[in-house]
């Protein structure tokens, strides 16, 4: 029955609004490549016509093997939600990560092939003392807390999200920015072998890239997480070590960093890259600005589908407002 039930986000629409359907689009409209893709690996049908999958979470368990063990952590009391965490399962099952697929129900499914053990990230660029951490490096050195922090997707659903991590500031102090660095440049790991959606979506800018300025990244709300819901993250969210910036929507979070680069220029970014015209360097959560195909007033509750109002810097203005004069 449960089965049956049409959720209310799983309507045609959701499935015309998300980031790969318009940029398939724009492959038709541009005549770029478009019969390789149709006769290819069936990219358009599967992504463009098939539904937003609903975050049910998966009959059977999620497999909980983790690489990295973490010490137990405090919960930081200064970040209450106002709405219930989602439950694991559920957001351990709901994923955006295109190097594996688009589809989101499947990349927990795909995700195995990226080995995290052994991993290092390379923070370099503009600083006194640029220093490559391994994992167990930062386990060991950085301030571990945990945070609730709300989460809202480009493409207008949420979800409540407890992470493990530090904030920004931390590892960045620990190379000693050079007055220079006016901006931070974060880049996934590059490794199309164990990425099968690197090599079947050849037209994005892979390695998946990122960036904030100097004084984002310097905000407390700002953290690197290595692990949610009490363990180390899960291939599917990014591990070993991704981006937590819970004002600006989900595409700013990039998963799965090796290299942290001090700059002075603003660095190109993943989806501004792609689409320029939908989604600029920013990224911020703003209810006021509608994105050119949605508005983004309110935001699906994933799982339940209730639509809340999304708030402004998704409810951090308090925190951000100082980033941002006028
Ligand atoms: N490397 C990489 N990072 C990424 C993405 C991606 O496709 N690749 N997707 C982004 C988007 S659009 C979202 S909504 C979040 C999803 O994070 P989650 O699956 O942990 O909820 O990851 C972000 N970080
Ligand atoms: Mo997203």
């Amino acid at each position: 029955m449960h089965i049956l039930r049409k959720r209310p986000w799983h309507l045609p629409e959701s499935a015309l609004t998300d980031e790969q359907t318009w940029l398939d689009r724009r492959q038709i409209v541009k005549g770029l490549g478009l019969g390789t893709l149709l006769a290819g690996s069936g990219v358009l049908g599967a992504s463009a016509l098939a539904g937003t999958p609903d975050g049910t979470p998966p009959a059977g368990p999620i497999p909980k093997a983790y690489a990295y063990h973490l010490p137990p952590v405090k919960r930081n009391p200064a970040y209450p939600l106002d709405r219930p965490i989602t439950e694991e399962e559920v957001a351990a099952s709901y994923n955006n990560f295109y190097e594996f697929t688009t589809d989101k129900a499947k990349v927990w499914t795909m995700a195995a092939s990226l080995q995290v053990k052994p991993w290092s990230i390379e923070v370099s660029g503009a600083c006194q003392k640029p220093t490559t951490f391994s994992m167990e490096d930062i386990l060991k050195k950085m301030p571990l807390e945990e945070r609730t922090y709300r989460f809202r997707c480009v493409e207008a659903w949420s979800m409540a999200v407890p992470w493990t991590g530090f904030p920004v500031k931390a590892l960045l102090q620990a190379v000693k920015p050079l007055s220079s660095a006016r901006y931070v440049r974060l880049v996934t790991r590059d490794a199309p072998a164990m990425f099968p959606g690197v090599t079947s979506q050849k037209w994005y800018p892979w390695p998946y890239h990122e960036g904030l300025t100097m004084k984002e990244a310097m905000n407390d709300l700002a953290i690197f997480a290595v692990g949610i819901y009490g363990h180390a993250l899960p291939n599917q969210h990014g591990a070993p070590f991704r981006l937590i910036t819970p004002w600006k929507y989900g595409y700013k979070n990039i998963k799965s960093i090796v290299k942290i680069e001090l700059v002075q220029d603003e660095p190109k970014t993943f989806w501004h890259e792609a689409l320029p015209d939908e989604y600029d360097f920013w990224g911020n959560v703003r209810p006021d600005k509608p994105h050119p195909r949605w508005s983004q007033a309110t935001e699906r509750v994933i799982p339940t589908g209730e639509r809340v109002p999304t708030l402004m810097y998704n409810g951090y203005a308090e925190q951000v407002a100082g980033l941002y004069p006028g």
